[in-house]
């Protein structure tokens, strides 16, 4: 039987809908969904939305639960399976507390499989509970939340094409958003808006752009300093806006007076002159879309960057009004999948702050104690579980072996630990588990996701599963009850869940199976009941004490690790169209491998030269964790000083762990200080 399936994009945040078409459960090919013109992508797809399903048929698929025996791997029932991890994870209970277990959630599962996941990690008693959202917003969500009182995507998508000026920081969303670079910021420049990119690569984002700024990584503080000087200096903020609608003015105008965009240039490599124009293009061009992600986050400084910007976005009055945009950017799918149901070491669904009155809210709607004792962050439980603090761990849609910092000390984390994962590959961290359990695949699962504009849909199971693999929220399920706390995980269905998360979450109310299930193009969050809500948000005030935007003043910081004699250069690290994160699935997609094969160097020609390497030369990139081997491109496209890989391959065997920002517990994974020397091929 032939079926034309609604879904939901499992890569990025975007949230592009499209059909998949499949025969009695197979997977034949997509049809692209030109019906619901609301939706963000209205039809349009990049490449990895083109490559969507194939990573589904791939003949390296988990398809039975396994149990590591001797040192391999054995086939089991799922009854077997679950028995055997309830069994050690009662026993850890039992002889290290509940805060000897953590559970990592997943930016690649539905709202409700994250829901589960955070409920039993409580219901057990521990609040070790994050995921990759740590490695990914947080500098941005701690910043935005102080100075905004939300971290949340201010305006529809649609406000991007009304924008004057687009600033676009530390951010390529010619590779990493394709659609919504494609139908919402190309359009807006070519209805004639300017564009400011902060990168020290000339991007493929950067090639639109009409003031090009590249820093030396980590450095992005300086330059945004700098800006707030010369906007503030000169007079030429938004001064109805600012006595209006920010408190703190005279603090802030103060705290920058020492920064000057000369200060910035000796700092950052940028020109004066350079972060002097951008300056007044921002503050003098018209309304503004004012965008930061990975350059700006992965920073150990990343916090103080992402306040500099968003008082930055404060002072211009870029924000409570329409033709405007900023906000936190998800990654992932379902990154607010994960962060709104409380993903959290220190908050709870909401997101809410783990506190007393939240904590007993909880209690009262969950029927069990939620434990007080906020948990560990991300980085911090694998330095626990080294330490044999964290004695066992669940593992849900997550590579840490890769998507961490310092990747040989996480390994040496996994070996000491209980660690079970579930996957729909084998992954680095697979090897290291003790079960592996087969999880079913985005497509093979109804389930809901909340995009980075902050719509909330359903995705629709379109395939089934391969051999006994099975939903997320399904497997904790099961475990729930072989741990004795199944009174409190009573589903038999998504829905089921879903209208729990309606009760528990007060934004989400609305958001009921009855209306995602009917409305393909869902609703926006918050939607407090069944007919509203929320395209924009801060039209009247703020979600702040006073109402009004707090600015923030905010010192420079160095990032973690600068070059020196040893270690003479800068690396970092970016994303490519083709591939997603760690691999496991754009590696799997016949599609993508073939047009993005292989890691690569990129190097400046002056910098090449001086090391005597070629385009194209083998080249060994060291730092003072790891080493490298990759190919070299050498370009003029990255600036001199620094040297850059896609980091999909490994990169994480180079960067620093005990770099973390003191605000957001977000390690430093963009900057460290290498060396490079050519490969001699005996
Ligand atoms: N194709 C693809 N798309 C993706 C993903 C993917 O893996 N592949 N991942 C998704 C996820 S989870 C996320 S979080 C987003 C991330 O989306 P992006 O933030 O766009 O991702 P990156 O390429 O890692 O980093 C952005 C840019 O930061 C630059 N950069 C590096 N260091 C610095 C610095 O110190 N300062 C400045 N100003 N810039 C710097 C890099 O050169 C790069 O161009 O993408 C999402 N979309
Ligand atoms: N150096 C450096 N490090 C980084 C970054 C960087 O830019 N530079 N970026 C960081 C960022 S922004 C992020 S978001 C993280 C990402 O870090 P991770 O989330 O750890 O990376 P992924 O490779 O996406 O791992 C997701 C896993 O989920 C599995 N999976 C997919 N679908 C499902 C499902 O339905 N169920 C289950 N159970 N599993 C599933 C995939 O096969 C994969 O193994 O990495 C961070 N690490
Ligand atoms: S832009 Fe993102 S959501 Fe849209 S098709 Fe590409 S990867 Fe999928
Ligand atoms: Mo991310």
């Amino acid at each position: 039987m032939e079926e034309l399936v609604p879904v939901v994009c499992p890569w990025c945040s975007v949230g592009c809908r499209l059909y998949i078409v499949s025969v009695n459960g197979h997977p034949r090919k997509i049809e692209w969904d030109y019906d619901h013109p609301n939706t963000p992508n209205r039809g349009k797809l990049c490449p990895k939305g083109v490559a969507s399903y194939q990573f589904t048929i791939s003949p390296d698929r988990l398809k039975k639960p396994l149990i590591k025996r001797n040192g391999k791997f054995e086939e089991v029932s799922w009854e077997e399976a679950i028995r055997y991890v309830a069994q050690k994870f009662k026993e850890i209970i039992e002889e290290d507390g509940p805060e000897a277990l953590a559970f990592l959630g997943s930016e690649r599962c539905s709202l409700e499989d994250n829901y589960v996941l955070q409920k039993l990690a409580r219901a057990l008693g521990t609040n070790n509970v994050e995921f990759a959202g740590r490695l990914c917003q947080s500098s941005n969500f701690v910043a935005r939340s102080k100075v905004f009182g939300s971290p949340a995507q201010t305006n529809p998508f649609d406000d991007i094409v009304k924008s004057k000026v687009i600033l676009v920081w530390g951010y390529n969303p010619a590779e990493t958003n394709p659609v919504l670079f494609g139908q919402y910021f190309e359009k807006a420049l070519d209805n004639g808006a300017k564009m400011i990119v902060v990168d020290p690569i000339k991007t493929k984002t950067a090639k639109f752009a009409d003031i090009h700024l590249q820093p030396y990584p980590g450095t992005d503080l300086a330059v945004a300093l700098a800006m707030l000087n010369h906007i503030i200096k000169n007079e030429l903020y938004d001064k109805k806006f600012v006595e209006e609608r920010t408190d703190n003015f005279e603090e802030l105008a103060k705290s920058v007076e020492e920064y000057t965009p000369e200060w910035a240039e000796k700092v950052s490599g940028v020109p004066a002159e350079m972060i002097k124009r951008a300056a007044e293009l921002l503050a003098t061009g018209g309304n503004a879309t004012i965008v930061l992600n990975e350059g700006v986050n992965q920073h150990a400084n990343g916090t103080m960057t992402a306040l500099a910007i968003a008082n930055l976005i404060a002072i211009t009055g870029n924000i409570g009004k329409e033709g405007v945009f900023s906000g936190v950017i998800p990654g992932a799918h379902c990154g607010l999948c994960a962060a709104v149901p409380g993903v959290n070491c220190a908050q709870l669904p909401g997101p809410v702050p783990l506190n007393e009155e939240n904590a007993k809210k909880f209690s009262e709607l969950w029927g069990f104690d939620v434990p007080r004792k906020p948990g560990l962050h991300y980085q911090a439980i694998f330095k626990a579980m080294a330490e044999g603090k964290v004695k066992g761990i669940f593992i849900m849609g997550q590579n840490p072996a890769r998507s961490l910092a310092n990747s040989s000390l996480i390994e040496e984390a996994l070996e000491k630990a209980f660690v079970v994962v579930s996957d729909i590959f084998p992954t680095e961290t697979t090897k290291f588990a003790d079960v592996i359990l087969p999880a079913a695949s985005w497509y093979e699962k109804t389930g809901t996701v909340i995009t980075q504009n902050r719509r909330v849909m359903r995705s629709f199971k379109a395939i089934k599963p391969p051999g006994e693999a099975k939903p997320d929220w399904e497997i904790l399920v099961m475990l729930a009850r072989e741990l004795g706390v199944g009174e409190y995980f009573n589903y038999s269905s998504v829905d089921d869940i879903l209208r729990e998360i309606n009760r528990a979450i007060p934004a989400l109310k609305g958001a009921t199976p009855e209306r995602l299930n009917s409305n393909l193009e869902g609703c926006f969050y918050p939607c407090p009941d069944e007919e509203s809500e929320t395209p924009r948000l801060f039209l009247k005030g703020f979600p702040t004490k006073t109402g009004r935007a707090q600015l923030t003043p905010v010192k420079w910081v160095q990032p973690g690790e600068v070059p020196d004699e040893e270690y003479p250069l800068w690396l970092t690290n970016f994303r490519q169209v083709g591939h997603f994160h760690t691999g496991t699935m754009s590696m799997r997609s016949k599609s993508l491998i073939k047009r993005w094969p292989e890691s690569f160097l990129m190097i400046n020609p002056e910098d090449a030269k001086a090391l005597g390497i070629r385009d194209g030369d083998r080249v060994r990139v060291e730092t003072r964790r790891g080493s490298l081997v990759v190919r070299a491109m050498v370009t003029d496209r990255i600036r001199k000083g620094v040297v850059a890989m896609p980091w999909h391959w490994g990169v994480n065997f180079l960067t620093k762990d005990d770099a973390i920002d003191e605000f957001s517990k977000m390690p430093e994974l963009k900057a460290v200080a290498c060396r490079v020397t050519k490969e001699v091929v005996e």
